[in-house]
């Protein structure tokens, strides 16, 4: 049995259609049930629907063979035990420092709110400049607003968010999409199965 792990929301309904034309399809009832582990047309592979988060945490201990995760989170978690097989392309951002002004970044110890706690102060580390991570798991938007912290760094696609609240886009940390994971130990054993697969999902791109 082959497991793929998927994430609910925009990263799975990104990667339907892709896994479709790859000959993989789930059916609309399996999709639209409360079950976690679905069938798929193919008798030896199964599809689990996890949290993003937890994708690369599934694939790193081989409780699944693959997966499907942002690069953001795959960055913040490490890539111990797993490999960064395809870059499908899909769920495209930027994660991005973002303040009220430019201004709001001269600090000797800037205030950074953020669920990216690792890949804020990588990137601050790299700068020079000395920083407080404030960790938070949502409304980043709201830090700046309410003093809680001088910036935020977070996701950015269309900019509206930040716009809404008042914040501009500084500076880019990195550009992100969704990544093809698989597990180092599943590479090898079930590589005659996953090759094949990968290639297709390649190909397709
Ligand atoms: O379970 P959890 O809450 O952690 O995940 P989630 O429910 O947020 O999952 P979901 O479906 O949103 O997908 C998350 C993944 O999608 C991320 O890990 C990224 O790899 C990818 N992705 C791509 C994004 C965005 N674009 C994005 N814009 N994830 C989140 N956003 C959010 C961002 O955090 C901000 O709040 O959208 C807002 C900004 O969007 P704009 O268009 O207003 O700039
Ligand atoms: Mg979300």
């Amino acid at each position: 049995m082959l497991t793929i792990a998927l994430s609910k929301g925009r990263i799975l309904e990104q990667t339907l259609p892709l896994l479709e034309k790859s000959g993989l399809t789930i059916a609309k009832e399996e999709l639209n049930s409360r079950k976690l582990i679905l069938d798929t047309n193919l008798a030896d592979v199964q599809v689990i629907i996890i949290r993003a988060t937890d994708v690369p945490v599934f694939v790193q201990h081989g409780a699944a063979d693959m997966g499907i995760a942002g690069k953001d989170i795959l960055l913040e978690h490490g890539a111990n035990n797993l490999f960064e097989v395809l870059d499908l392309g899909i769920a495209k951002c930027k994660l991005m420092v973002a303040a009220e002004s430019k201004d709001k970044l001269k600090q000797n110890t800037l205030k950074v709110a953020t669920k990216y706690v690792n890949s804020a102060k990588l990137y601050f580390q790299n700068k020079g400049q000395s920083c407080e991570i404030i960790k938070l798991f949502g409304a980043m938007e709201l830090a700046p607003k309410v003093g809680l912290a001088h910036c935020i760094v977070d996701l950015v696609d269309t900019g509206n968010t930040l716009k809404a609240n008042g914040l501009i886009a500084l500076e880019c940390i990195e550009q992100i999409s969704s990544r093809l994971v698989v597990n180092a130990a599943s590479f090898k054993t079930k590589n005659t199965q996953i090759k094949p697969w990968v290639q297709n999902i390649e190909r397709i791109l």
